[in-house]
């Protein structure tokens, strides 16, 4: 009989050894997972910092593409860069054309306005000549009679046919090549015509 309690004593106490050992195991395990959930967070984070600076790039582009209004005219600054083909449609896809300049007055509005929108590259205007060769034509039909070329300006022939505003002197014309990838201005005939078409 006391034999028989000696055995199951120690096979009680090995039992008992063996599931601490198993637990310890476990936590062990529950630990190292733990340890390897930190980074993930740290990384969850960083990810989150950035989010504000993607809404800041919404809002900042929001801005770029809130017209202005001038003499009942609305004009919009696009600052992604375009061949002048693909700026003339992306103008027309949201209600306008490429602007069409025909005072002085126009001509030093529409330079004041890509710089209040930071934009200081040379931009398209909706002029271009390549029906036939020095025939100027503004993009809505309007009569060729203001020009502001920069000296020496035009001068690419058949090769520019298509005019960008502010080559050199901010103010002033320089035809241009059909490849260059410039930023626009899109001019409406009313502000109800502008369709916003950056989400679509
Ligand atoms: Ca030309
Ligand atoms: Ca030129």
């Amino acid at each position: 009989m006391k034999i028989t309690w000696v055995i199951l004593t120690v096979v009680g106490v090995g039992l008992l050894a063996a599931i601490v050992w198993q637990m310890t195991k476990l936590e062990q395990r529950i630990l190292a997972l733990e340890g390897r959930t930190a980074p993930v967070e740290q990384r969850m984070s960083a990810v989150e910092g950035r989010i504000p600076t993607v809404e800041q790039r919404v809002l900042a582009l929001e801005g770029h593409l809130k017209p202005t209004e001038r003499e009942g005219h609305a004009y919009v600054v696009v600052p992604t860069p375009m061949r002048w083909v693909d700026a003339k449609a992306y103008a027309e896809k949201m209600g306008g054309y490429l602007a069409v300049v025909t005072t002085e007055g126009e001509n030093q509005f529409v330079v004041d306005l890509a710089r209040s929108k930071n934009v200081h590259q040379a931009i398209w205007i909706g002029l271009t000549d390549e029906a036939g060769e020095g025939q100027w034509k503004w993009v809505n039909g309007e009569v060729f009679e203001f020009s502001a070329w920069e000296q020496g300006e035009p001068n690419g022939g058949r090769g520019e046919n298509y005019v960008v505003m502010g080559h050199l002197t901010p103010q002033k014309w320089n035809d241009g090549t059909g490849w260059a990838r410039q930023p626009f201005v899109v001019e409406f005939n009313s502000v109800k015509d502008v369709k916003d078409i950056t989400t679509k």
